[in-house]
């Protein structure tokens, strides 16, 4: 499809699109099936990175506080936690910009071991990662990663400068390498346009294969980045955005990610009605509010829906394909480091410095 046809789509009469979609999704799909993941943020804070909507950019001034690395024994319990809740897939999230080689990283691939185990479907959200990384994520029993493209190329430019557009697909070629499945999408209300919410949905929709899972997050403006002041997107933004994924990727779980504490039970039914197959479930993000386990499953009975069980879509990661060697582990992180600056990131990073030192000089 060309970025025009899918502009085509996104514009539809709202209703015409949904029933479009909701065909799609019918014929891909059984409707009441509805896959639950749940987040873990296993480190949280201290990025050194610049996303503009991001809460846990050390350079901003939020509420969040950089943390030490979960236990294995705390993931353990909260993977347990999220299976009794009805979650197929726990997906563990740290504020990298990319995986560095060494300790960190060796615990991860036991968290990766440990949840598997558990007859769960593992994803991990790690930032920027080479292919062994990936192949070692992989024989540990990844199941999937995510890493989001966020917007379209040119938008990205506007809201993230540490790292480039190329260097996002670059990882999840890495992740593909290792025959990890794919979890990618993006936000919508940063100030883009529907020509940008349009190409980032290009961009995925020509990934070959498409990506198993295409979260579409709603911003969560969190005060003391620099979306702060971005307004909660309409609903019905939300629903084309939904239903245009679910057309132009009939067989991929589309994701209502973040935003959804801010919507109404009628407004995530057409989402589910657009093609929506999956959600985050539990009472938070990674840093941020989800409606609540109560809320989620009464809206479960209201509509119909059911969770659907881990592995349903593909097989549990048992037979690795490939076994990575030590010795052949040659390849060093090449991660581009770009020169532009956004002004208003940088505003925003002086403000959260001057804020800290003050709050240092109060402690004394
Ligand atoms: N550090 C890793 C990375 O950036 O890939 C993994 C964690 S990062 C928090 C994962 C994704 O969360 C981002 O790519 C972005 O799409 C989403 N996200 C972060 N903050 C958000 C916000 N305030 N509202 C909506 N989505 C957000
Ligand atoms: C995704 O697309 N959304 C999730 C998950 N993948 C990692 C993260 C949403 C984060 C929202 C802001 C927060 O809670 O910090
Ligand atoms: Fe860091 Fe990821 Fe947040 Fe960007 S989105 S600041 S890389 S944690």
């Amino acid at each position: 499809m060309t970025l025009a046809e899918i502009i085509n789509i996104h514009e539809k009469p709202l209703l015409e699109l949904v029933f479009e979609a909701a065909k799609v999704h019918r014929l891909h799909h059984n409707p009441q099936e509805v896959q639950v993941s749940t987040l873990l943020s296993i480190k949280t804070g201290g990025c050194p990175e610049d996303c503009a909507y991001c809460p846990q950019a050390a350079r901003y001034h939020t509420d969040v506080e950089a943390e030490a690395m979960m236990t294995l024994e705390d993931v353990k319990k909260s993977a347990l936690v999220a299976k009794a809740n009805g979650s197929s897939r726990l997906c563990m999230g740290a504020a990298w910009r990319n995986i560095e080689d060494g300790e960190d990283f060796d615990q991860v691939l036991e968290m990766v071991k440990t949840v598997n185990a558990l007859d769960m479907e593992v994803c991990c959200t790690l930032g920027m990662m080479t292919e062994m990384q990936a192949k070692k994520l992989r024989q540990a029993g990844l199941y999937a990663y995510n890493h989001n493209i966020d917007s379209s190329n040119d938008f990205y430019k506007e809201i993230i400068s540490t790292r480039t557009f190329d260097d996002r697909l670059k990882t999840i070629e890495n992740a593909r390498k290792a025959d990890l499945t794919v979890c990618s999408g993006g936000i919508i209300g940063m100030g883009e346009s529907v020509e940008d919410r349009c190409a980032m949905l290009l961009t995925l929709s020509q990934m070959d294969p498409q990506p198993e899972s295409v979260p579409i997050n709603g911003l969560v403006a969190v005060k003391g980045t620099p979306l702060e002041d971005q307004n909660q997107i309409p609903i019905w933004d939300m629903i084309r955005m939904v239903a245009t994924a679910r057309i132009v990727m009939p067989n991929t779980a589309v994701r209502l990610s973040a935003g959804r504490a801010g919507m109404t039970i009628e407004g995530q039914a057409l989402c589910f009605m657009a093609g929506a197959n999956s959600i985050f479930a539990g009472d938070k993000l990674l840093t941020t509010p989800n409606p609540s386990r109560n809320a989620d499953m009464e809206m479960f009975e209201i509509l119909g829906l059911h969770p659907m069980e881990s592995f349903a879509k593909g097989d549990r990661p048992a037979d690795v394909k490939y076994v990575y060697s030590e010795q052949t582990d040659t390849s060093k992180a090449v991660w581009e480091r770009p020169k532009h600056r956004l002004e208003r990131n940088v505003e925003y990073a002086k403000l959260g410095k001057k804020s800290r030192n003050e709050a240092d000089t109060f402690k004394q």
